[in-house]
């Protein structure tokens, strides 16, 4: 029996076992971002703008497109009468600054749990701390929290060889911070190298990797010995979804592959492999993780199991203006 669709195996097609993770997928800030941009195009009309991929899936951004939102990203190609929505990743102070400068309608879709990250960079600022910020160079959301305090006030390190070599203003107390979607384990070992070098440094009061990225990597973990290859969908842009596919190397899992739709997957891979376990990073809808089942059901008859490590219940409000202002 088929457990995802109730069938029998098809035909002659030979069997394959399907580990799906659980949690795997949207998470709270990602359905809150899409759900920003999907009202505010229902209360304002298209065009909607929106400052960056509102969450790094290509799939989603085209629907959204199809909608009405028009992507940018930098703010100058944003006209003065039309709607912006900034990406669940997070904006340096400077964007929100120079959108109220120009009197535009802007929506913040920042992820709750990354604002968190921007407040407590905040307050380690107004105590007269120097910030390390753990993360990847480059990547939007670092860019957003290091634009939270004044340039020279922040430190990104990068990895454990990072920690213990990057130097750091002498003579003030330090904190860290980190990006959310990071990798636990290589974090541990980051926050480690860091207190080794600064007993006193002053950590988060409660993890910054946030709740979604750890129950996914753990989901990940949970699989990965038992499966031949792990399919990861996601996006080579997206953070949260890179790692996923480093954790299941790690974790044991003898080949990780990423795809963005189910016609990626190069079904050779699924030759003379009995067990695929198959994950989602936070931005990727489930549609296309069924994309991927459909794709193996072209060669296979598939034995479905779902692992679930974790029940997740959070969700996040819909900013106010989207929640009580009549539409413009
Ligand atoms: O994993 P990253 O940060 O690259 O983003 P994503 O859009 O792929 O997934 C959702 C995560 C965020 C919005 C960053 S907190
Ligand atoms: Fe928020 Fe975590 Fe999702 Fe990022 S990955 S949007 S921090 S819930």
């Amino acid at each position: 029996m088929d457990l995802h669709t109730g069938n029998p195996p098809v035909g002659n097609l030979p069997s394959l076992k399907i580990l799906l993770a659980g949690p795997r997928g949207f998470c709270a800030g990602v359905d809150r971002a899409i759900k920003i941009v999907e009202e505010a195009i229902r209360r304002y009309g298209a065009p909607v703008y929106v400052r960056h991929e509102i969450v790094h899936n290509r799939f989603v951004v085209e629907s959204l497109e199809r909608q009405g939102a028009v992507f940018v990203e930098e703010l100058d190609e944003v006209p003065d009468d039309a709607p912006v929505v900034f990406s669940a990743h997070g904006v340096p102070k400077a964007v929100p600054a120079e959108a109220s400068r120009r009197k535009l309608f802007y929506l913040d879709a920042t992820c709750p749990l990354v604002s968190k990250v921007h407040r407590e960079a905040e307050q380690h600022f107004a105590r007269g701390r120097h910030m390390l910020l753990i993360g990847h160079a480059g990547h939007p959301e670092v860019v957003g929290t290091m634009g939270q305090l004044p340039e020279g006030t922040v430190t990104l390190i990068e990895d454990a060889a990072q920690a213990r070599t990057a130097p750091v203003p002498s003579g003030l107390p330090l904190a860290f911070i980190t990006q959310t979607t990071l990798s636990v384990d290589d974090t541990a070992d980051i926050v480690a190298a860091l207190r080794e070098r600064f007993p006193d440094i002053h950590a988060p009061a409660k993890e910054d990797i946030c709740y979604a990225t750890t129950n996914r990597q753990a989901a990940v973990k949970a699989i990965a010995n038992r499966a031949d290859l792990m399919v990861v969908v996601g996006a080579p842009n997206s953070s949260n979804s890179l790692r996923l596919v480093e954790v299941a190397e790690r974790a044991g899992c003898p080949r990780a592959v990423m795809v963005q739709r189910g016609r990626d997957l190069d079904l050779s891979l699924a030759e003379g492999v009995s067990t695929i376990g198959i994950t989602a990073g936070a931005s990727a809808p489930e549609v296309l993780v069924e994309e991927v089942l459909t794709r193996l059901r072209e060669r296979f008859s598939l034995l479905i199991e779902e692992v679930v490590v974790a029940e997740e219940t959070i969700t996040f409000k819909l900013p106010a203006a989207l929640v009580t202002e009549p539409a413009r």
